[in-house]
């Protein structure tokens, strides 16, 4: 596998994009396209590091093009260079209004261009790492709770229009604080690992989300699916964590590390918020809590 960086050059005129090419290929991963619309379809396939943009192409030009890319959730991250023959002040301006990061004229300054994608793949690989680091647990790899919040308000908007069906799980490892009484705070951390791969397998479906939400509790968003398939889901949860053996001699429960889970599930336009989700599927753990742990309700 190639892990070079990327780069998406679009220009209606072949012999442009060879130009670039031959500055850039020697670092980076070139693809291109010669219109706009056959660039959308190319940046959602190769996910670039950058874009190289052309202003002046038949049919929809760079500007509009640009702001498609900005308003687009897959790609509004990714910087866009513009590359014209258009060097006035009001074209650059435009250029940098529509979102374009940078803005480089023709005939192309191979020295100078090869600098400036250097200095913005650089930093676009910088921000990659900020917003991983800020949405993921780095204990256990999962998501964390600010993922979970975004995923799930992103979810319910995406679906309210369409009535969507969506299931929220939460979960909660019974009796932790005896196991870390018991076994040491490194070994629960161990345990939290174990715990979090174990429900990790359990969710395949894409757009299925795990998280870590807090200490050791864990939150799932099951996006299209009812209750029944959520019960499942949930069900293979607790009976894996049971299944991996984990010796828990302070839980009044099993000798084992268990799980306790809740369920909320229902149509996505019943008019809740993240809040009213993530309650129901608490109050729901709860009920499980109450019923003696290691079990699942909903
Ligand atoms: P219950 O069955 O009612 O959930 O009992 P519990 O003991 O699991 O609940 P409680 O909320 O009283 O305790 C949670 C424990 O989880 C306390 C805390 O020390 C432990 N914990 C939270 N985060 C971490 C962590 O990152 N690592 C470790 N090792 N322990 C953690
Ligand atoms: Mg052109
Ligand atoms: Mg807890
Ligand atoms: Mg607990």
């Amino acid at each position: 596998m190639d892990d070079r960086p990327t780069i998406l050059v679009i220009d209606d005129e072949p012999a442009n994009i060879e130009i670039v090419s031959a500055v850039l290929e020697d670092d980076y991963e070139i693809c291109f396209a010669l219109s706009a619309e056959q660039a959308i379809q190319v940046a959602h396939a190769a996910r670039p590091d950058l874009i190289l943009l052309d202003v002046v192409m038949p049919g929809m030009d760079g500007y509009q093009l640009c702001r498609i890319f900005k308003a687009d959730p897959l790609l509004c991250d990714v910087p866009v260079i513009f590359a014209t023959a258009l060097g006035d002040d009001e074209a650059e301006l435009r250029g940098l209004a529509v979102g374009a990061i940078d803005y480089v004229t023709k005939p192309i300054r191979p020295a100078t261009l090869l600098r400036r994608v250097r200095n913005h793949v650089q930093m676009k690989r910088m921000r990659d790492q900020l917003t991983e680091q800020a949405l993921r647990d780095p204990l256990t790899g999962l998501g964390n709770r600010r993922m979970l919040e975004r995923r799930l308000q992103a979810e319910l908007h995406r679906q309210a229009r369409e009535g969507g069906l969506i299931a929220v799980l939460m979960l909660d490892i019974d009796h932790f604080k005896g196991f870390n009484d018991s076994y040491g705070h490194p070994e629960g951390d161990r345990c939290l690992q174990a715990v979090s791969a174990s429900l990790a397998q359990c969710v395949r479906r894409s757009g299925d989300l795990c998280a870590r939400y807090g200490g050791e509790e864990f939150a799932c968003i099951l996006p299209g699916t009812d209750l029944d398939g959520a019960l499942s889901v949930a069900e293979a949860m607790r009976a894996g964590v049971q299944a991996l053996g984990i010796a828990h001699r302070a839980s009044q429960v099993a000798p084992v590390v268990t799980v306790s889970i809740g369920v909320a599930s229902g149509r996505c336009d019943m008019g809740g918020d993240n809040g009213f989700w993530l309650t129901g599927a608490d109050r729901m753990l709860y009920r499980s809590k109450l019923a003696g742990r290691n079990r699942v309700s909903g």
